[in-house]
């Protein structure tokens, strides 16, 4: 069965040489009106898998300009204003595959209307109601999906973000960021069965994401991806996090998926030492010179610093929810319950 939710997961290098073709140009007339509030207060609000991108992409801002940045699910700012800052010394940055999520529209509208602040939309539809109430726009068409949930507008959305940070922050986009579409190609192809051979031998019964820095978004996103395609127990936690209470649960059939980075390394291998020993079984991503004797390893290329390949486990977490998915016979281009916006 050819699903248009698989061929959006595989596409997806080729819509990050398309974003880092569309920065190139030079597309964005506004960048200097950015530049000039780069040292501003910035606040990502999204829904979802968009409100994700934000938590990744405001541990990136604040790592790479060295600026307040915080991530908000779009409900937040609606039911507590006061969580974002309510000055003009802040930039709202709405993230919205559709630009129609309620919750993500209204936020912005509110801030700018009431608070005077700034608001730059991130979207792939230019007549999308939350770009009609925004001061700037960064608008990817090739985003579009037929899925109802987010796979390559997922890590294209982040990616844009995170060469935005680097246009603001050094005035360009550092070499190893062209190298991103070619390696994601080769994770593609190297992992397509990606966690199938665990998958087969036994049921899992949770799968528990851990990891730590701008890697928690994409755990978060992993969470969700298992739990939308694959209607399957899942849950996300900071890597060290998982050892004040959630181990409780750890029992045999329980996977705990690792999105490894070189910098948390030696800590975080305690805790995959210790879930071992207490019944879980052990998925890690990350650089093959990371030692462990996992059940499952999926090896990322090396020479590109840990949070500039955030995109590279996209296509990694959302294979294993596609295969997780297809195992048990389901249909992943139709989500149970699921639309591919949400509407209030
Ligand atoms: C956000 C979202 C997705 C979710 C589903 C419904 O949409 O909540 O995260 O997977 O597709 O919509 P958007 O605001 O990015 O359009």
């Amino acid at each position: 069965m050819n699903y248009c939710t698989t061929r959006e997961i595989l596409e997806q290098p080729h819509e990050w040489k398309r974003t880092l073709q569309f920065f190139k140009k030079s597309e964005l007339d506004f960048l200097n009106e950015l530049d000039a509030r780069k040292s501003f207060r910035w606040i990502f609000i999204g829904c979802g898998t968009s409100y994700h991108i934000a938590l990744a992409a405001s541990f990136y801002f604040r790592s790479k300009l060295k600026v307040e940045s915080y991530a908000f699910p779009g409900s937040e700012i609606l039911l507590y204003p006061e969580a974002a800052f309510l000055d003009s010394d802040t930039i709202a940055v709405g993230i919205s595959r559709s630009g129609e999520t309620t919750e993500t529209v209204k936020a912005l509208q509110f801030l700018r209307k009431n608070y005077q602040m700034p608001t730059l939309s991130l979207t792939g539809y230019k007549d999308s109601t939350m770009v009609k109430n925004s001061d700037w726009a960064i608008i990817l068409p090739f985003i579009a999906e037929e899925s109802v949930v987010m796979t390559k507008s997922f890590s294209t959305l982040l990616f844009s973000l995170q060469i935005l940070a680097n246009l603001l922050s050094d005035g360009k986009i550092p070499e190893f960021y062209f190298r991103l579409p070619e390696e994601g190609y080769a994770i593609l192809k190297q992992n397509r069965n990606f966690g199938l051979e665990l998958i087969e031998k036994r049921p899992i019964k949770k799968l528990i994401f851990l990891a730590q820095g701008a890697l928690y978004g994409l755990a978060a996103e992993a969470m969700l991806k298992v739990q939308e395609m694959s209607l399957t127990s899942a849950c996300a936690y900071h890597t060290l996090e998982y050892r004040h209470g959630p181990k409780s649960l750890v029992e045999n059939g329980f996977l705990i998926v690792h999105l490894a980075s070189r910098k948390g390394w030696e800590l975080e291998k305690k805790v995959l030492i210790e879930m071992r020993k207490i019944g879980a079984n052990i998925l890690i991503i990350g650089e093959p010179d990371l030692e462990f004797d996992a059940d499952g390893w999926c090896k990322l290329p090396t020479g590109i610093p840990d949070e500039d390949r955030l995109i590279l486990y996209a296509p990694l977490i959302q294979l294993l929810a596609l295969n997780i998915a297809l195992h048990k016979g389901l249909n992943p281009d139709k989500p149970r319950h699921l639309t591919q916006v949400v509407k209030l």
